[in-house]
């Protein structure tokens, strides 16, 4: 069942029940075609009410049925808006929490609209890669007007009902409970005739060209990759130059269109990958969560300020513990002066600044943070510095606290092992800057208790973050994986390419920011300590020493005024260095490799497919549970760019055996070891699947 019908009086009271959103699926879409044909038999049957059950009138079509035969089957969501819209008796949508996109679509078929106040009222298809298919460019303009319509399909964002209030889209907001309104409503209306159609009114606005033109120029600029912005100031177009049935056909083409294009299938693949993140096999949905009331971090440093500050947003009580006076004041004064310029920018009021600043508190006593429900270590990475830490964390903390680490690499398991209760840690991987990268990569230990985690993924939420839960392994997901990466830009160089070929190819792909701008933003020391680390224990794996020989130089990027490119005082752009380029130069010779052209594509392949076939392995030994959940980690933590959907996403859409045939040429070439195909690649290409 996915509709509920029943006459209550004289009113049939029609209410969606496909939880949790109410998708109009194909059972949905049936059931309310088949409701509307008793309520039109039934003579006792004067108005006719469509709502929903639960927490939405109506999320909109069922985007799991999208490249599904069922999308389009009859009755199509244009079939059953045009049953309800050509009733003989008044329909009245009964709107309530949430009306989207295919939901709105149907709620403008009927003749009259109700709604609640707090209701979220959207279009939000072009967030999809499409737009809305089922006549909300052409209807909703025509209760809106133009402008105000034309904003809100662009920009998919939605509009609370009370503001929507003078206009045509509601007839009335009801105040108390909904349902009593709008039955009292339908009761008034059920006798007017003749019922008004959406579809029928005029939409003035003299003079539309220059708006559109205005508007074509506006959005063409800001749509950057996306094509379906621009077309959906093309259908609303439509709407005010041709007549409702041609606009009709103008926006289905351009709705067939966009829902075949990669960007719109990467768009709804980052839809469901965000939500599947917090899935965890063996965790129930409904295991209990432990209460985090309060949190502690320990280290006040860029990355224990930003992490607190994620909590105070989120309106928690944050203590935040350092070692010396002088540098919890530094801590806490950069955190007050991330605040001041948020508030600057007219992004936070003044209420909200004194309040998350009041959030934060500093101490230098462990014994005063002994009550935090949850203590967040981000000190010194370095095992040595850990265990002291955690040490002291299991003496102090109360029994049931949850003790997190911070790392970005390190054993989870051995941080665990320093205390007596293994069960509650877990690791917190934040991305810098903390408080705004949306990435939470968090670190299942063997022995991390299934309400820690679930309560780590619940507070990931709560803090707006994309939580992604990694196995315990060298560098988790991300880390691991950037490994391989950044191998493939090191050898690159040694082979031909400066910093800024190799950065200007990838860019152009579309990642934010290439390896080596990214090396040297983030501080290219961090690199060399881990590679300290790192490769002591396998010295059989190779890699460029180019970036050595940069940090032994004392070019640790844009901290020390200089990295792979020069930089200017107070100037943040970066400039090619000739003395890296010639250093590059110097140790290709010192190597023996003999430099060469290098394409851009291979520049490409080469760093992607190394993510790719890393990140299968990490798929392989069930470091990460799907495919999708390392797209989010690439998407939300390392600036892959979202319209193509992360790297296993990408992959699938070249097809792996392409990628595989790739990757064999350059197995072909200098340490090609690293070009060893992880069996799950070979598997999956082998019977044509891809990741997702
Ligand atoms: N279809 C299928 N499943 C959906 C869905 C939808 N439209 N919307 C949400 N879900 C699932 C979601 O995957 C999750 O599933 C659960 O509902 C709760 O979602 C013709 C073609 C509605 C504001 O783009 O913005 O109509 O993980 O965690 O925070 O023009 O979901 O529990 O299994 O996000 O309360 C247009 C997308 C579709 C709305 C609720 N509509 N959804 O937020 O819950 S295209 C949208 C949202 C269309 C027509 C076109 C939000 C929400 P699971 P949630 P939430």
């Amino acid at each position: 069942m996915s509709a509920e019908y029943q006459v209550v009086g004289n009113i049939a009271v029609i209410t969606m029940k496909n939880p949790p959103v109410n998708g109009l699926g194909h059972a949905t879409r049936s059931a309310i075609v088949e409701s509307m044909k008793l309520a039109a038999l039934d003579d006792a049957v004067k108005a006719i009410i469509i709502t929903g059950a639960g927490k939405a009138f109506s999320g909109g079509a069922d985007i799991k049925e999208f490249n599904s035969p069922k999308a389009f089957a009859e009755p199509s969501l244009h079939t059953v808006i045009n049953v309800v819209e050509n009733a003989s008796k008044p329909v009245i949508a009964a709107i309530h929490s949430v009306c989207m996109g295919g939901g709105l679509e149907l709620a403008l078929g009927c003749h009259y609209r109700v709604a609640t106040t707090g209701a979220q009222i959207a279009l939000p298809e072009v967030k999809l890669g499409i737009l809305p298919g089922a006549g909300g460019t052409q209807r909703l303009p025509r209760v809106l007007g133009l402008e105000m319509a034309l904003n809100m399909i662009v920009s998919g964002a939605p509009v609370a009902s009370e503001k929507l209030a003078e206009t045509a889209l509601f007839n009335e907001l009801i105040d108390g409970d909904l349902m009593l309104g709008a039955m009292a409503f339908a009761e008034k209306m059920a006798d007017v005739r003749p019922l008004p159609r959406v579809r029928d009114i005029k939409i003035d606005y003299p003079n539309h060209e220059a708006f559109l033109q205005f508007s074509r120029n506006t959005v063409r600029a800001m749509a950057g990759p996306f094509p379906a912005p621009l077309k959906c100031v093309e259908a609303v177009a439509a709407a005010v130059t041709k007549k409702f049935d041609d606009g009709l056909i103008v926006e289905r083409d351009l709705f067939l269109e966009l829902v075949q294009t990669t960007e719109s299938k990467a768009l709804r693949h980052a839809f469901f990958g965000e939500r599947a993140a917090s899935k965890v096999p063996d965790v129930p949905e409904d295991t209990p969560t432990r209460p985090i009331k309060s949190v502690a971090v320990i280290g006040a440093g860029t990355m224990g300020g930003g992490i607190a500050m994620n909590f105070a947003n989120a309106g928690i009580p944050v203590q935040i513990l350092e070692m010396k006076q002088e540098a919890l004041d530094k801590g806490l004064a950069t955190i007050r002066k991330n605040y001041e310029n948020t508030l600057k920018k007219g992004k936070l009021t003044q209420e909200k600044f004194e309040q998350r600043v009041n959030l934060i508190t500093g101490t230098l006593s462990y014994e005063a943070i002994a009550q935090a429900d949850l203590v967040i270590e981000a000190v010194f990475e370095d095992m040595g510095v850990k265990e002291q830490v955690f040490k002291k964390l299991d003496e102090v903390m109360k029994p049931g606290a949850i003790l997190a680490s911070n790392t970005s690499t390190l054993d989870v398991d051995v941080i665990a092992s320093f205390t007596k209760r293994p069960e509650d840690v877990i690791g917190t991987h934040f991305f810098s800057p903390a408080n705004v990268m949306k990435l939470l990569e968090i670190v299942r230990g063997k022995k991390t208790a299934k309400d820690v985690l679930a309560t780590a993924l619940a507070l990931s939420k709560k803090i707006k973050k994309t939580g992604v839960v990694s196995g315990v392994c060298d560098g988790f997901i991300g880390n691991r994986m950037i490994e391989q990466y950044s191998r493939q830009a090191g050898f690159l160089l040694e082979e031909g390419c400066t910093p800024e070929q190799v950065d200007k190819a990838i860019e152009k792909l579309g990642f934010a920011m290439g390896p080596f701008r990214m090396g040297d933003l983030a501080g290219n020391d961090i690199g060399w300590a881990i590679r300290k680390r790192r490769y002591v224990d396998k010295p059989h794996v190779t890699y460029s020493k180019t970036a050595d020989l940069l940090c032994e130089s004392g070019r640790f990027g844009q901290k020390t005024g200089a990295g792979w490119y020069d930089y200017k005082a107070g100037d943040r752009k970066p400039y090619p260095s000739q003395l890296v380029n010639d250093m590059i130069i110097q140790h290709s010779a010192d190597i023996g490799v003999e430099r060469r052209k290098i394409s851009d594509q291979e520049i490409t392949e080469r760093l992607i497919f190394a993510l790719v076939n890393e990140g299968a392995r990490i798929l392989e030994e069930g470091i990460a549970t799907r495919a999708s959940d390392i797209d989010m980690v690439y998407l939300t933590g390392y600036g892959f760019p979202l319209h193509r959907g992360g790297p296993m996403f990408y992959a699938d859409t070249l097809g792996l055996t392409n990628v595989l045939m790739a990757m064999e040429k350059y197995a072909k070439g200098r340490h090609g070891d690293a070009w060893k195909p992880a069996a799950l690649m070979l598997s999956l290409a082998a019977e044509a699947k891809g990741f997702n």
